[in-house]
Order: structure tokens, then C-alpha cells, then sequence
């Protein structure tokens, strides 16, 4: 393939209700979309998971929109590719801005999938004609505001249910949601909001038989994870301190984590979230996909990663209505008795619903 032609839209979608991790709250959704064509006139789409502001990482819109026009755009349009495994080959001499590289790649991997008539899912070698998913839930104004949220979820099939928590909003909340669902799969995610002086706390949650803790310490630290999981039961999942192949590697020589999150915008594209993923497999550690609070072109992305089969636990990709009145997809994405259908259509699966793109874009430009 060639691409000859790349448009990127800056899209605000309205969250349906705001969603607030302890680094700060979302209520809109400030995104990038990468629509590229190749020279036979294939489509493909990508998104950028990268927020209006450096709070998940370093990363934001602006930055990614600077490095995709002045940086990746450039070495990609007219460019021969054979397969997308190469895209990353090319990108290689640009310094992580792994948000904005997974940008091109992902619609990349959406075109190749269309041109040899296959869905994403099986372009990446998976197998699975369904997924089973989670659903991470925010920070509320109470706890009874949190038992009525998780009952509602789990009572809509969600098979595990993940919850943020912070200095202040843990072990108590913790200690009351499993009293109230004593048999759900439980998980919490700090977002790096301890420090390794805070073992004691973090250690009460032992008490409670959650699948896992999800990034407790500092956003770049493997040290003091590997530290904390000697004092823990619960096993830790690193998110935010993964972000290649070789942190994955390190993470697990060293004991910091027994799971990892993989999210493909935070890793740099789908072919390194494959690699994470391989690698995992070989080396027994579980993996799962993270969420972004992506639209559908995202969501469609990790629901196509999802079938790999080392994703054994549920992922974060929960049904596009859990986020939004409209998604930019059709059809949206549903999550029916904890489980998504993958669709066996060739590429990301979902036809995009152009009215809807338009209508949520606040800028847009294109190169060529
Ligand atoms: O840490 O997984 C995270 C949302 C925004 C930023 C970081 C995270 C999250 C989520 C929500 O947990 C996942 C989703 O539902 O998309
Ligand atoms: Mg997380």
C-alpha cells in the first residue's frame, strides 16, 4: 500500500456522565481522529487515545497532532508498505510519542485488514468470535453512589468490575463493595496515586480477594512495584509503567507485576501490543485490554486485540452506551451479558457513521 492522503479531526464528544480517576475528572472527550487513504482508495481509521491534558502521560492532543503533521505524516505518505509491522520499523528513529504513532498505525492496520479481506481480529491472529469484558468505574460522591452504580453494572452482565480508588476513597470502599457482592470479580486501580510508604494501607486490601491491583505506585516506576508485590497477596498489574516490549520484560524479571494491561496507544500501535502480548503468553503472565474512554474507532481496535488468546482476563472495553448518547460507529458497540460480539467484517468491523464525525469535529486538516 501507499498512502496518499491523510486527514486528522480534533472530535469533542460529551461523556455521559463525568468519570474522575484520581489524577482528575473527564466530562467531555477531546480526541483525535486519523482517517488515511491508500492509493487504490481504501479507507482505514485510527484513533488517538491521548487526552486534552498530561494527566494519564506526557502525551495530549496538541503534541500528538505536532508530532503526526510535522514528524510521522511525513515519513509515512507515499511511502511503499507492505505489511503495518513496518510502520513502527519506520517510526523508529522518533523518540516515543507512542499515542501519536499508534495514530497512523492503527488505521494502517485497518487498510491492510480490508485489502486482504479479513477482519482486524484475524489480521492480528486472533481467534475468538466473542470477548468477555469488564467495566472500570470512576470516583462517586459516596459509596452508596458506587454499590447503586456497581449493582446496576453487574445486574447488565458485566462479568468483573474495576474500580478507581485514591488516598482517602480504599480500603473502606473496598471493604463495602465486596460485602455487597460478595461473588463478582473485584479490581481496584490507584492510577499511581501511593507510594511504596504506603504498603500498610495498600496491604488491607489483601482482605477483600481482588483480582488484581492496578498500578498503585509512580507512573514510571518498576522498582518499588517489585518491592510491594514481595508484601502483597494481591497480585499488581502495571498499566502506566508499560509502554514497550523491553518494560514488559523488565517488569516481570524483576516481580513488579503478574498481569499487564495492555493498552495500544500507550505501547506505540497494535504490532508492539502483539509482541507484549507473545511474551506474556511464553512467560505465563495473564494479560488484558485497557480502556481510554475511546469512540468507537478505538473500542473497535481493542476489540479486534481482544481475540488474541492470551487475553485471558476482561478487559476494560465496555459497550459504546456505558460512555456515550451517540458513538461514531455503526453499529455501536454492545456488551450483552458481559460478552462483545467481534465482527467478521474485513477491517475494524464498523462502518463509521460520517454524519456523526462531522457533527462531534471541532478542527480538521489534511495532508497529502
Ligand atoms: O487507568 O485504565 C485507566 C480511563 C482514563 C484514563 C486511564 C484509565 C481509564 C479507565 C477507563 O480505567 C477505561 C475505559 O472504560 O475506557
Ligand atoms: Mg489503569
Amino acid at each position: 500500500m501507499k498512502i496518499t492522503d491523510i486527514t486528522i479531526r480534533h472530535l469533542q464528544m460529551k461523556l455521559k456522565a463525568p468519570f474522575t480517576t484520581s489524577f482528575g475528572t473527564f466530562t467531555n472527550k477531546d480526541f483525535l481522529l486519523l482517517e488515511a487513504k491508500d492509493q487504490d482508495g481504501t479507507i482505514g481509521w485510527g484513533e488517538s487515545v491521548a487526552f486534552h491534558s498530561p494527566w494519564y502521560n506526557e502525551e495530549t492532543l496538541q503534541t500528538n497532532w505536532h508530532m503526526l503533521e510535522d514528524f510521522l505524516i511525513p515519513l509515512i505518505l507515499n511511502k511503499e508498505i507492505n505489511h503495518p509491522d513496518e510502520v513502527s520499523e519506520i517510526f523508529a528513529p522518533i523518540r516515543k510519542n507512542n499515542m501519536a504513532k499508534s495514530t497512523i498505525e492503527g488505521a494502517i492496520w485497518d487498510i491492510y485488514a480490508q485489502q486482504t479481506n479479513q477482519s482486524l481480529a484475524s489480521a492480528l491472529g486472533g481467534k475468538k468470535d466473542k470477548i468477555e469484558v469488564g467495566i472500570s468505574i470512576g470516583i462517586q460522591k459516596s459509596i452508596e453512589d458506587l454499590v447503586a452504580l456497581v449493582d446496576e453494572y453487574v445486574k447488565e452482565g458485566y462479568k468483573r468490575i474495576k474500580v478507581k480508588i485514591k488516598p482517602g476513597w480504599d480500603v473502606d470502599v473496598m471493604r463495602t463493595l465486596r460485602e455487597n457482592f460478595p461473588n463478582v470479580a473485584m479490581m481496584a486501580d490507584a492510577n499511581s496515586a501511593y507510594r511504596l510508604e504506603d504498603a500498610e494501607l495498600l496491604k488491607q486490601l489483601d482482605e477483600f480477594d481482588l483480582t488484581m491491583i492496578e498500578q498503585p505506585l509512580a507512573s514510571d516506576d518498576i522498582i518499588d512495584h517489585s518491592q510491594l508485590q514481595k508484601m502483597l497477596n494481591t497480585p499488581i498489574c502495571l498499566d502506566e509503567s508499560i509502554h514497550s516490549l523491553e518494560d514488559a520484560r523488565k517488569a516481570v524479571e524483576l516481580g513488579s507485576t503478574k498481569i499487564i494491561n495492555i493498552k495500544i496507544g500507550r505501547v506505540g500501535g497494535l504490532t508492539e501490543a502483539k509482541k507484549i502480548h507473545d511474551y506474556c503468553e511464553a512467560n505465563g503472565i495473564p494479560v488484558w485490554c485497557g480502556g481510554m474512554l475511546e469512540s468507537g474507532i478505538g473500542r473497535a481496535h481493542n476489540v479486534a486485540l481482544t481475540t488474541l488468546s492470551n487475553f485471558i482476563l476482561p478487559g476494560d472495553t465496555a459497550g459504546s452506551n456505558r460512555y456515550w448518547e451517540k458513538d461514531i460507529i455503526l453499529p455501536e458497540v454492545v456488551a450483552a451479558n458481559g460478552y462483545i460480539e467481534v465482527p467478521q467484517t474485513a477491517g475494524i468491523g464498523y462502518a463509521i457513521d460520517r454524519e456523526a464525525v462531522e457533527s462531534f469535529t471541532v478542527a480538521k486538516k489534511n495532508y497529502k
